[in-house]
């Protein structure tokens, strides 16, 4: 078992200098994926990377690696760590950078101490986890583990018009690699929980068995403008109404059904949004999850029956595109039964857990035996400027993460 520790000040100094990265005028960290801010959050951990000694490799999607081949390891397939830099709007500092840094961090201090790893290690900064400019979320681990085509993901329209291929160009992240180039040995992602379970529980490591399916639509409603004050309510084809009446079916659904299910309307934007104009049409976004594949399909078709009635008793057209679709995923019982050893021989408390969140860990599961570890989030907030985890917790995990790291490098096979 290993009692050392990683450096703790250097990677909590580094969160926080990413941290900074990227904020708007208004001070919001805002590094959506492939824009100018989040080049600069990218550029940043490249030359930590290569302050680090290790190679960089980025691909064809923009997925940046930091990689560490010690004398021997030959091309043997890589332990990879890692996570995500692009954020959320007025995001927080820990969402995913937390990890690729972590993993950064675990490296240094092996290298430091003169641990020299079986295999490679691989640092991994995936492209668009997030999804908010360009859909679906998890995108470049998604092309990394070839769930969705270099090309088409590299010809997505943005929400605000661009390619994501152009901009990676534009930026410089548009590499050479093909996605998948380096087959990982097994991944494990360290971040924080986003969610209330582990501070609420009062345990401090969460070994993450299995991650929730996730849906996302966008609907849109259309019907009639009219004038606000002189159109009885009888004779109204009302996009904005209707789409209110779409929020609350899904909300009193989740809650209802007394299950995991949850739903989440976070984009909407009416035409021609007036205050004196009935809206002509309502388009927003529609994020269902279940950790049951059954349950999340039933919840689909519950939307699609209502989405009917509605057009039925409102008078308006309604369609439906997909966004994103990804089923839950279970991860790989072995490095779960290594992650919960690691903490209670740290003498920290531990419990499996299911992943609310998305994460590139879902995604390279397709390729590679993969796990994760969470870390508390202080009040269960996240994709917030108000998300927080202790220094003391941060550092624990990613301690766990460093012995979790040398037990797999160690083994021969
Ligand atoms: O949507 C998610 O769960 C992740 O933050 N992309
Ligand atoms: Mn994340
Ligand atoms: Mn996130």
């Amino acid at each position: 078992m290993s009692n050392q520790s990683i450096n703790a000040n250097r990677l909590l100094g580094r969160i926080r200098e990413l941290g900074e990265i990227g904020r708007d005028g208004d001070g919001r960290l805002v590094r959506l994926a492939a824009s100018d801010s989040e080049k600069l959050g990218r550029d940043r951990f490249v030359a930590w990377v290569k302050d680090a000694g290790l190679d960089v490799a980025v691909d064809r999607i923009g997925n940046v690696f930091g990689i560490w081949r010690p004398e021997g390891t030959g091309d043997r397939p890589p332990l990879m760590l890692g996570s995500h830099i692009d954020t959320v709007v007025n995001a927080g500092m820990y969402d995913g950078c937390y990890g690729v840094l972590s993993g950064l961090e675990v490296v240094e201090t092996m290298k430091a101490q003169g641990f020299v790893p079986s295999r490679p290690i691989a640092v991994a900064a995936f492209t668009n986890e997030e999804g908010v400019r360009y859909a679906p979320d998890m995108m470049g681990s998604l092309v990394y583990a070839g769930g969705l085509g270099v090309e088409d993901a590299l010809a997505t329209m943005g929400t605000d018009g661009t390619t994501l291929g152009e901009e990676l160009e534009r930026i410089g992240y548009a590499g050479p690699e093909e996605p998948g180039f380096l087959q990982p040995h097994a991944y494990i992602e360290l971040h924080i929980e986003q969610g209330p379970v582990l501070e609420r529980e009062s345990i401090l490591i969460g070994a993450v068995e299995n991650l929730q399916g996730i849906s996302w639509q966008r609907v849109t409603i259309d019907g009639d403008a009219n004038h606000a004050g002189t159109t009885p309510m009888s004779m109204r084809r009302d996009a904005g109404h209707a789409a209110a009446r779409v929020i609350t079916f899904l909300h009193d659904r989740a809650i209802a059904s007394n299950t995991p299910t949850v739903a989440t309307v976070g984009c909407m934007s009416f035409e021609p949004n007036a205050i004196n104009v009935i809206p002509s049409r309502a388009a927003f976004t529609v994020d269902l999850r279940d950790p049951d594949e059954d349950r999340l399909k039933a919840e689909e078709a519950e939307l699609v029956a209502f989405l009917d009635r509605l057009a039925e008793e409102e008078q308006v057209s309604v369609s439906v595109e997909r966004l994103a679709r990804f089923e839950p995923v279970k991860f790989d019982a072995k490095i779960v039964g290594l992650i919960e050893k690691a903490a209670k021989d740290r003498g920290l408390t531990c419990r499996r857990m299911t992943s609310g969140a998305g994460h590139d860990a879902q995604m390279i599961a397709r390729i590679a035996p993969s796990a994760m570890i969470f870390v508390p989030s202080v009040g269960g907030i996240s994709h917030n400027p108000k998300e927080f985890t202790t220094d003391g917790d941060l550092v624990a995990g990613a301690n766990v993460l460093l012995d979790v790291v040398r037990q797999f490098a160690r083994e021969e096979e």
